[in-house]
């Protein structure tokens, strides 16, 4: 909380500077003398403390700018101080893979300071983390640094929060029109994930060679009047595939959406090369039992990544209050202010005007009952 307030503050003092936009990130949290950080490039610059040179600052360039477009945190070739920037494809225990931007792998440990920092989480290190990392050899290293994560997916086990994967820019929602049917309290419950994590979300419907598209225009219609993107797909015959790969495109990705509705299909139509699992439960994992199914960031061809998870879809809604799933769901959102009591759930009150909207018909039915459902913590 603090440091948030912290890199704010430096970053408008640092803006009133300079023009460009600067973000500082420091485990330290040391105060940053503007003066000193004067890197007169909008590049990333590292500077080191004045007194221990374990204390490293540092100042990143356009972060806003790059957090969508994925991969590389810093521009520049990030060759200071004999570290590399890398962002990690598979997290584990005593070693991580990572992958520089120039695409080497490395098998890195992790620096013990980073692991008495982080002591509730089950690995200090994520897949999807953009590191920095130093290079011993040309297959090994030492991670030194982890940037801030932001569309970070979670789920919980044994009653602990578990980072499944971190820095996410893209939530594919894939659905299907027929087999399984059509299922939208489910992808709003995916909607709610995304909006929670900060994640961009787009919704697939696929199968679309099984229905008549006018079934589905009245659907298409309400999440793209809310502001989400819709596309229609079918990937069997890669019909339309094209948009996915642009939406896609240079950014870290995770698909998600319930057995059979066709993800790797999708993916196969994209990415014929890659031999993606997503999505493949085990039957072990069906019936309980534990089973470790961690992620993977496979780079695509085009730039980017995708996440490859086999568990993805146990995905969890994590601590929402119902106050907070109000403001996940895009369209209750303007409504809430208008309640009368500040602690409204929407459900049983009285003078409450989300429900006023959903009479009156300004806002969708059918969106209202899947806010309902979610926030009785009915499965979809
Ligand atoms: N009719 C039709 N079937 C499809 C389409 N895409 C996938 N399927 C079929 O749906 C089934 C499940 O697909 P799969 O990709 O394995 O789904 P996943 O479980 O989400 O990975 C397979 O039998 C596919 O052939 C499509 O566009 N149209
Ligand atoms: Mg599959
Ligand atoms: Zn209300």
């Amino acid at each position: 909380m603090r440091r948030k307030r912290d890199e704010k503050r430096t970053r408008t003092e640092l803006r009133k500077n300079r023009t460009s936009r600067v973000r500082r990130r420091d485990w330290n949290d040391q105060k940053l003398d503007p003066a000193q950080a004067a890197p007169d490039s909008a590049s990333s610059e590292r500077i080191r403390g004045k007194s221990d040179s374990s204390k490293k600052r540092v100042v990143v360039g356009n972060l806003e700018g790059n957090q969508t477009t994925g991969y590389t945190l810093r521009r520049g070739s990030g060759e200071k101080e004999g570290c590399l920037a890398a962002v990690v494809i598979r997290a584990g225990g005593l070693r991580s893979t990572v992958r520089t931007a120039d695409g080497r792998e490395f098998q890195c440990a992790v620096r013990r300071l980073l692991k008495t920092i982080h002591t509730d989480q089950r690995h200090v290190i994520a897949a999807g983390d953009r590191v920095w990392f130093r290079p011993s050899g040309t297959e090994e290293g030492l991670i030194e640094e982890v940037e801030p994560r932001y569309g970070v997916l979670c789920r919980a086990s044994r009653g602990r929060r578990q980072v499944i994967v971190a820095n996410v820019d893209l939530m594919v929602i894939v659905s299907s029109a027929a087999e399984p049917r059509l299922k939208p309290n489910l992808i709003d419950r995916l909607l709610v994930t995304a909006e929670q994590s900060g994640i961009t979300p787009i919704i697939c419907i696929n199968k679309i060679d099984r229905t008549d598209p006018a079934e589905l225009q009245a659907l298409i219609g309400s999440y793209t009047q809310i502001g989400y993107q819709v596309l229609p797909i079918a990937a069997r015959m890669g019909l339309y595939v094209d948009r996915v790969r642009t939406a896609i495109a240079g950014r870290q990705s995770v698909v998600v959406g319930q057995s059979g509705v066709g993800k790797s299909s999708l993916l196969n139509a994209l990415f014929p090369d890659l031999q993606l699992r997503i999505g493949q439960v085990s039957a072990e994992t069906e019936k309980g039992k534990h089973t470790t199914t961690a992620a993977q960031l496979v780079p695509l061809p085009n730039g980017g990544y995708i996440v490859d998870t086999p568990g993805i879809r146990q995905f969890q809604l994590w601590d929402i209050i119902p106050a907070e799933m109000a403001s996940l769901f895009r369209d209750i959102r303007p409504y809430v202010n208008g309640c009368r009591f500040p602690s409204c759930t929407h459900t049983h009150e009285a003078c409450c005007a989300v429900k006023d909207a959903v009479a009156d018909g300004r806002l969708d039915a059918r969106r209202y009952e899947s806010y309902c459902q979610i926030c009785s913590g009915d499965s979809a």
